[in-house]
């Protein structure tokens, strides 16, 4: 059994596969800090995980490839002995997370892991610059900006047998901020997360943040791997047949944004006087959750609906705890919002059925028991219960933002579910 040897999992951790071991992050933990606690981080492992000592991580050897077939190779202590260390705060989102909201939202199934909405996470990672080891090895950066450049993708190849790669401009932008990391939150890279070595590459989907690394190529070539050729793919919603070759592979991420806690409060009387006879009755809700934008573009705005779409404001952006790195938003912004939904909003579930997202509802049901300070026992009261659908959105810095319907950007694959993220909250009226 190649899994026998896998670390010990965090109890807390949402488990989808134990092998190999994917696990998402919980709900509370998405929105309590800014940085996500390291072994509450989503984990996303196609096969096992290596298992070095510390002797032999920190004589674990990477080897530079460059087009003319010469090579370089630094042990781990090379790495943080000749490089200045770097520190890049910054997400990781798997390409697949939310992939069962648009298989709910949509009504059509996909392939793969079926995350909800913790498939990200937030870190520092603390390592060196990519471009600098590239410069060491011999590569000249100033081809690229010429246009004159042979190479033109950097592979990654892990030690288990996974590979993808990123374009090699990404590498050796000083804007960039591609690392090779040794570390994670003030510490050495957990198993889980690609000890001793991993790429981070800030801005991309993490498919290209390669752990256990052990060999870079730099190529005129993306990485032969299928996870560079295949999976991580977007088609149309019609195409279910499909030319690999035709798409690009997903490099930097689209404008993303989720609702990771719901909490109901008291009904209260609102309207433009609470004595007069046009108060109405409304039930206070507080929502909070994350805002993401791929490419460095931050996320500008959240937009919240407590109508399903018809109506909007705005959530309170909480402020960035790492500075930006040369202007760039490689952390998530999370979000927190303080509204009323009116007694008329919510409807008996029949009615209010018609974009739901079944086992959200559950959740939310729970969360909204749980409030009350109730017990299950109130997921049973169905005839009491009314329901309305909350969405947000978030818009990032160049005005990109997200899909209404899943069905829109539904792809066999259920990559990059994007749409609008909607939460049925429910109550006893
Ligand atoms: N690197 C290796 N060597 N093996 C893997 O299975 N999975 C990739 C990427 N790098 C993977 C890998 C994918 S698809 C994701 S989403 C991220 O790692 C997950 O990183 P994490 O487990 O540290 O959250
Ligand atoms: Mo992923």
């Amino acid at each position: 059994d190649p899994f026998a040897d896998d670390p010990i999992r965090h109890p807390d951790l949402i488990t989808r596969t134990l092998k190999p071991r994917n696990a998402e992050t919980p709900e509370q933990a998405l929105s309590a800090q800014f940085i996500t606690p390291t072994e509450l981080f989503y984990v996303r492992n196609h096969m096992w995980v290596p298992n070095l000592t510390q002797d032999e991580a920190e004589a674990h050897i990477l080897t530079v490839e460059l087009p003319d077939g010469t090579t370089k190779e630094y042990t781990l202590r090379d790495l943080k002995t000749k490089f200045p260390e770097r520190k890049v705060t910054a997400v990781l989102q798997c390409s697949g997370n939310r992939r069962s909201h648009m298989s709910k939202g949509s009504g059509r199934a996909t392939n793969g892991l079926q995350w909800e909405a913790g498939a990200i996470s937030n870190a520092s990672w603390e390592g060196v610059s990519l471009a600098d080891v590239l410069a060491d090895a011999g590569f000249d950066a100033s081809a690229v900006r010429d246009g004159t450049s042979e190479a033109q993708h950097v592979q990654f190849s892990g030690m288990e047998a996974y590979g993808s790669s990123i374009p090699i401009k990404k590498a050796v932008d000083p804007q960039g901020d591609v690392l090779l990391a040794y570390g994670m939150n003030g510490k050495p890279l957990p198993r889980d997360h690609g000890y001793p070595l991993r790429s981070i590459v800030p801005g991309h989907v993490a498919a290209r943040s390669v752990k256990w690394l052990r060999h870079i190529t730099l190529s005129d070539e993306e990485s032969p791997s299928q996870w560079q050729r295949k999976d991580y793919k977007c088609f149309g919603p019609n195409q279910t047949k499909v030319d690999w070759e035709a798409a690009p592979a997903i490099q930097e991420l689209p404008v993303q944004s989720a609702i990771t806690g719901v909490k109901l409060g008291d009904w209260t009387l609102s309207g433009q006087s609470a004595s007069s006879n046009s108060a109405r009755p409304s039930k206070e809700v507080t929502l909070n959750g994350y805002a993401y934008s791929g490419g460095g573009r931050a996320v500008i705005r959240v937009d919240v609906s407590l109508d399903d779409g018809k109506t909007w404001s705005q959530a309170n952006l909480l402020p960035d705890q790492a500075p930006k790195v040369d202007g760039k938003a490689w952390s998530w912004k999370q979000w927190k919002f303080n509204g009323d939904i009116p007694l008329e909003a919510f409807k008996s579930p029949q009615d209010a059925t018609s974009n739901q997202e079944s086992d959200e509802d559950k959740n939310t049901i729970r969360r909204g028991a749980a409030t009350r300070g109730a017990n299950e026992n109130a997921v049973t009261t169905k005839n009491n219960k009314k329901c309305t659908m909350v969405a947000i959105k978030a818009t990032d810095e160049v005005y990109n933002t997200q899909p209404e319907s899943h069905a829109a950007t539904w792809n066999f694959r259920g990559n990059l579910a994007t749409a609008w993220h909607r939460v049925q909250v429910c109550t006893d009226c």
